[in-house]
């Protein structure tokens, strides 16, 4: 804080304290326990950087706001306080609009902190500096926005950000901060007064005595049970009360792919293997922090044993979650449980009694057959080693790394590059896997990267697409001057999908999904002083990945894939619109 000694220029007593906006911020974020900034500098927060750091938060800061964005999306989703992403004003704000929308899509609590300029000029459209008016932007894509024009209501706007971007289902907050605003200048004791420490930010939220009991009456009468976790129960860490449910219960569960490693994915109950046999075979579903949306097929359709794509199959559904608009969303929720999953959780063991009995033998030995199959099928196809690598060879080895270090947090993108890796590689510890989320975007894996590294300290596995790579691949640098343990594997296939599409005009330019062949993005890391490694085979990728593990240091593999292994959109292939066919 400053202190005034020139009673002219302030027009105030000599010897008064007095604090700006830019201080009052950084106190406000240092108030409510916030530690770490994501962002980028200049005008008008490249001050408000270089203070934050001084005053003790770090200050990360990125090449591109979106991954910045993403970034504290997911450190948001990993520590349940909402991620802070600083930009500058209109194209800064862009930028790092897409991992606000992406934040609200995928209930992470998160805040995108802008400068902007002044409204005066705004709302006027006189062409200002970056003239834009964000806040009428990002309301559409923030589950709140806000904007503070004055020093003393920066503690009020901060408090607003926080209780909307981690209370009831999580989601991305704007705030606004006009230029003016960092620079006024207000009495320290005053600023002080108004600064606000947020009480119980996320209040628990407990279930209806009713809505639990017709939950468990459902259960107990189901024959087929099957429970599914979404990533809304990794993110409420309750994980020992999750455990206990889905133990005590004894009904199989999948875990949706941010839930992987909730119970591990080796555990007895796990029916990943047996996917296609239990959606369909199901009776009663329960769904915890899962919605049913598209990544399930909205409920209903083949997957679920309907016959056409509108049929239900014929199951019914429990479902937890904190928000009461959810349920029927996509088909009937016969017992909706609304509360926050702790709650929900342990309300529903407490009201299951000591006896509750198990599914039906028939059911889980079918279960058990399918499993049994199709493990052996997948070791059997893993076994190969195959010239040139395929996806599974060289997932074997990943799969191997990860169990050796389960601890470490993987990050994946890419289209075949994330499928096969959801389903090959096994995760043994919550929130321990980050990907693409709700929207399957390619994009978040640098960002991630980095606000894995900083906010868990692990090592950080990231199993990534050529293509999907390219899209913050110059955050190298960044995970290279914060000298942080992240190993980058990148599947090279030569292309989005595979590469070896062909121009169907036959003219010069390569078909728009093909890239460069033999591409060599190890060399980016080494720019950068990090390490690269180029690996052909299983053994070599082993030896790499093994080194990086041990070595802690920013490194890149390039995993030379079979150009041909992969096949259009990876496993959702059928959701590309097909070209309208001939009477
Ligand atoms: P997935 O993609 O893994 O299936 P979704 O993102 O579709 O998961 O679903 C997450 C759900 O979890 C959302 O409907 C959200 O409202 C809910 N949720 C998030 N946090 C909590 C919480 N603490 N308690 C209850 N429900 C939550
Ligand atoms: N842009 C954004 C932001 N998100 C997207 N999902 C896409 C484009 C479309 N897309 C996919 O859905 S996957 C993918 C794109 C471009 C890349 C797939 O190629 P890859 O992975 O190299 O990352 P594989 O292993 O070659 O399939
Ligand atoms: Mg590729």
């Amino acid at each position: 804080m400053d202190t005034v000694t020139d009673s002219k220029d302030k027009g105030v007593a000599t010897g008064q304290e007095m604090t700006d906006g830019f201080n009052l911020l950084i106190d406000a974020l240092k108030l409510n326990g916030i530690d770490t900034i994501f962002g980028l500098p200049g005008i008008p927060i490249t001050d408000l950087t270089r203070k934050a750091q001084a005053a003790g938060l770090r200050m990360l800061s990125f090449r591109h706001e979106q991954n910045a964005g993403y970034a504290a999306s997911i450190a948001g989703f990993l520590t349940q306080k909402p991620g802070i992403c600083l930009t500058v004003s209109a194209p800064g704000f862009l930028n790092g609009l897409n991992a606000l929308a992406h934040a609200t899509v995928n209930c992470f609590p998160m805040i995108l902190i802008s400068g902007s300029s002044e409204r005066e000029i705004v709302d006027l459209q006189q062409g200002d500096y970056e003239e834009m008016d964000q806040l009428a932007i990002a309301k559409p894509v923030a589950k709140a926005a806000f904007r503070v024009l004055h020093a003393d209501d920066i503690g009020v706007g901060l408090a607003r950000a926080i209780r909307a971007a981690v209370s009831g289902r999580p989601g991305g907050v704007y705030l606004d901060l006009p230029a003016k605003l960092f620079a006024q200048s207000i009495d320290a004791e005053r600023g002080r007064k108004t600064l606000i420490k947020v009480v119980d930010p996320a209040p628990q939220q407990i279930p209806a005595p009713d809505a639990v009991k017709r939950a468990l009456d459902l259960l107990k009468g189901a024959k087929k049970p099957l429970i599914i976790l979404g990533k809304g129960a990794a993110y409420a860490q309750a994980d020992a009360d999750i455990k206990a449910l889905v133990e005590k219960t004894g009904i199989p569960y999948l875990s949706m792919s941010m839930a992987k490693g909730l119970l591990p994915d080796t555990h007895e109950q796990s029916a990943s293997a047996a996917r296609s046999f239990v959606l369909p075979g199901a009776d009663v579903v329960m769904l915890i922090g899962a919605r049913l949306n598209w990544l399930l097929s909205h409920g209903k359709g083949k997957t679920w044993g309907g016959k056409g794509h509108k049929d239900w199959g014929g199951q019914k559904f429990v479902q937890i979650d904190i928000s009461p608009q959810e349920a029927d969303s996509n088909v009937r929720i016969d017992a909706p449980v609304v509360g926050d999953i702790r709650s929900c959780v342990s309300a529903l063991l407490a009201g299951m009694g000591s006896n509750w009995p198990k599914p039906p033998a028939d059911w889980l030995n079918a279960i058990n057959e399918k499993k049994t199959t199709n493990i052996a099928k997948m070791a059997e196809t893993l076994a190969k080693d195959p010239s040139p690598m395929n996806f599974h060879s060289a997932l074997n080895v990943v799969r191997d790394i990860v169990k050796a270090n389960p601890d470490a947090m993987l990050v994946n993108e890419g289209a075949n590059a994330l499928d096969f890796t959801r389903s090959i590689v096994d995760m043994y510890k919550p929130r321990k896997r980050i990907d693409v989320g709700t929207w399957g975007i390619m994009g978040v894996g640098m960002g991630y990267c980095v606000a894995a590294a900083v906010v868990t300290r692990q090592q950080v596995i990231a199993i990534e697409g050529d293509s999907a790579f390219g899209f913050s691949g110059m955050e190298v640098e960044t995970i290279c001057r914060y000298n942080l343990p992240v190993c980058i594997v990148i599947m090279n296939n030569n292309g989005v999908y595979k590469g070896t599409d062909v121009n169907l005009a036959g003219g010069p330019d390569v078909a728009p999904t093909v890239f460069v062949k033999g591409a060599r993005y190890d060399k980016i890391i080494e720019a950068f002083g990090g390490v690269g490694a180029h690996v052909t085979t299983p053994a070599e990728l082993r030896k790499a990945m093994e080194e990086a593990v041990r070595s802690k240091k920013p490194t890149l593999i390039n995993a030379v894939i079979d150009e041909n292994a992969g096949t259009e959109s990876g496993r959702i292939t059928s959701l590309n619109p097909q070209s309208a066919k001939k009477k």
